[in-house]
């Protein structure tokens, strides 16, 4: 079918545009109705592990005040809402044969219902970091291979069929590469496993990580292949995994720091692409761990390859490459932000890792379509303004340097799509809420809406103003045929 005529400055009628949350970052009430503990419930509460030394116990109290979260979804008039699944709400042990949580699955009904009465398209993440703890404790979590695919795949079996027939857009997991290196090789995340005894009692990063991700990445195609063939003919909906991964420039145009930047785009981001696109672990991974890379039998390979219908992208900053570094986790590049000229990349957020830089994005894209040839869902992007924590409301609320941010993102995505006619379909942009910024505790707000941790209360910050006034310019009206559908979905 011809496309039809655009006008160059707006996205297609259908684009799909919101705000994102994860249930640990924001539910708090952790004990409520049932629920199992997660990892994250007691990696929170040892010392040293949070910047703040906070937990996740109370967090934006959302589970409570989802009414209040509704009201700002629906002032912001968002099309779509990307939220996650806490697995120990619904199945509170995890496992395979443990009982389903009624309780649990209600109030994620009840929360979806709500959505859609609004009009807004539920985009839900069934996993995003809260592993039930007993899973864990039981056998290792991720890096028990057989028992984890097992668990997780009834575990979507449940989300399938108890919430199926409303939700048509779902994500498997949320960032391998962070559930992989940060909870198995640096141990900065939970479950906090590293070979650094400092950090970890115990732990092996020079193969567990490794390991983690081929089993997130079993379990990711086992889900999909249940939802393929158990559940799309009926239901209709799309499936897919969002992977985090950052643009690469090489530092200077030396052929080993051109190396390096690819170097470290293959472990970032091929490790997980690669295989679920294109059917292989990258090269680089073959080369660089030997022996240590797991294998995929042919059984395997044949669940895996394909099993995305869409390249999920969570995306924050660019990095400048350099050759000779030691850390694997970044494919053996030093990552910098500082130019060979001595000025900075883009402006500096508050944590190390993120600075601003729109370009990056807008390569970042055109890499990623021309290389696994899918529509891109842009499910994460956002800034942390630095040292927001220490501002008055006032002065947070005039986040100049996230409207800045916001603004080169959006207009990236529209180059992106009309001027190299890359296929972006949704962005939602990090976060509807300050909230648990996990190792950072609540120092670190990535917030498009400010939270009073002290009274809970919400305040629009100008970057949120800013973002639904862009999308309300910058989207072509929808044909009256197509909305009347998508308001009747389902
Ligand atoms: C993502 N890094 O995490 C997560 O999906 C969110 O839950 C999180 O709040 C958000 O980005 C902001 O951090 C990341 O170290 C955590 O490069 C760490 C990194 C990247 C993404």
């Amino acid at each position: 079918m011809a496309a039809p005529p655009h006008t160059q400055d707006k996205l297609p009628g259908d684009f799909l545009w919101g705000f994102a949350t994860a249930s640990f970052q924001i539910e708090g009430s952790t004990d409520a109705d049932g629920r199992g503990k997660s990892i994250w419930d007691d990696f929170a509460k040892q010392p040293g592990k949070t910047l703040d030394g906070r937990d996740g116990d109370v967090a934006t109290d959302s589970y409570r005040r989802w009414q209040a979260d509704l009201d700002l979804l629906v002032a912001y008039g968002v099309r779509s809402y990307r939220f996650s699944l806490a697995w120990s709400r619904i199945i509170p042990l995890g496992g395979r044969a443990d009982p389903v949580n009624e309780a649990g699955i209600r109030w994620y009904s009840d929360f979806i219902d709500a959505l859609l009465e609004r009009g807004i398209v539920p985009f839900v993440t069934i996993y995003h970091w809260d592993l039930p703890q007993a899973l864990h404790n039981r056998y290792g979590g991720w890096l028990n291979k057989d028992e984890i695919v097992q668990d997780y795949v009834r575990y979507s079996r449940v989300c399938f069929e108890r919430f199926g027939d409303r939700v048509k857009h779902w994500l498997t997991m949320n960032e391998p590469w962070c559930i992989s290196v940060l909870g198995y090789g640096r141990g900065v995340f939970a479950p906090g496993r590293s070979s650094d005894r400092m950090r970890s009692p115990e732990g092996d990063s020079s193969t567990e990580p490794w390991i983690a991700g081929h089993s997130v990445i079993l379990a990711h195609a086992h889900a999909v292949q249940l939802y393929r063939s158990e559940f799309k003919a009926a239901q209709g909906g799309q499936i897919g995994i969002t992977l985090n991964g950052d643009w690469a420039l090489p530092y200077d145009d030396s052929p080993q720091n051109i190396a390096a930047a690819q170097h470290a785009l293959d472990v970032a981001i091929g490790w997980f692409a690669d295989p679920i696109y294109l059917g292989y672990y990258p090269a680089y991974l073959h080369e660089m761990l030997g022996a240590r890379l797991p294998a995929f039998t042919p059984e395997e390979l044949a669940v895996v390859k394909g099993s995305s219908d869409f390249y999920g992208m969570n995306t924050y900053t660019t990095n400048l490459c350099k050759a000779g570094g030691e850390d694997e986790f970044q494919g053996r590049a030093e990552y910098t932000f500082t130019r060979p000229d001595g000025t900075q990349l883009g402006t500096q957020a508050h944590c190390a890792w993120l600075q601003d830089y729109p370009q990056g994005f807008r390569e970042l894209l055109n890499y990623l379509y021309k290389r696994y040839r899918k529509p891109i869902y842009v499910t994460e992007n956002g800034f942390a303004v630095k040292d927001e924590n220490s501002m008055s409301i006032e002065q947070a609320l005039a986040d100049a340097d996230r409207v800045q941010y916001f603004r080169g993102a959006c207009q990236s995505v529209l180059a992106a799509v009309r001027e190299d006619g890359v296929d972006v379909r949704a962005y939602f942009a990090w976060s509807l809420l300050d909230n648990f910024e996990w190792a950072d505790g609540y120092v670190t707000r990535f917030g498009l809406t400010y939270v009073d941790y002290e009274t809970q209360e919400r305040f629009p910050k100008d970057s949120a103003k800013f973002v639904c006034q862009w999308f309300k310019e910058h989207i072509e009206p929808e044909e009256k045929e197509d909305e009347d559908k998508r308001r009747d979905e389902p």
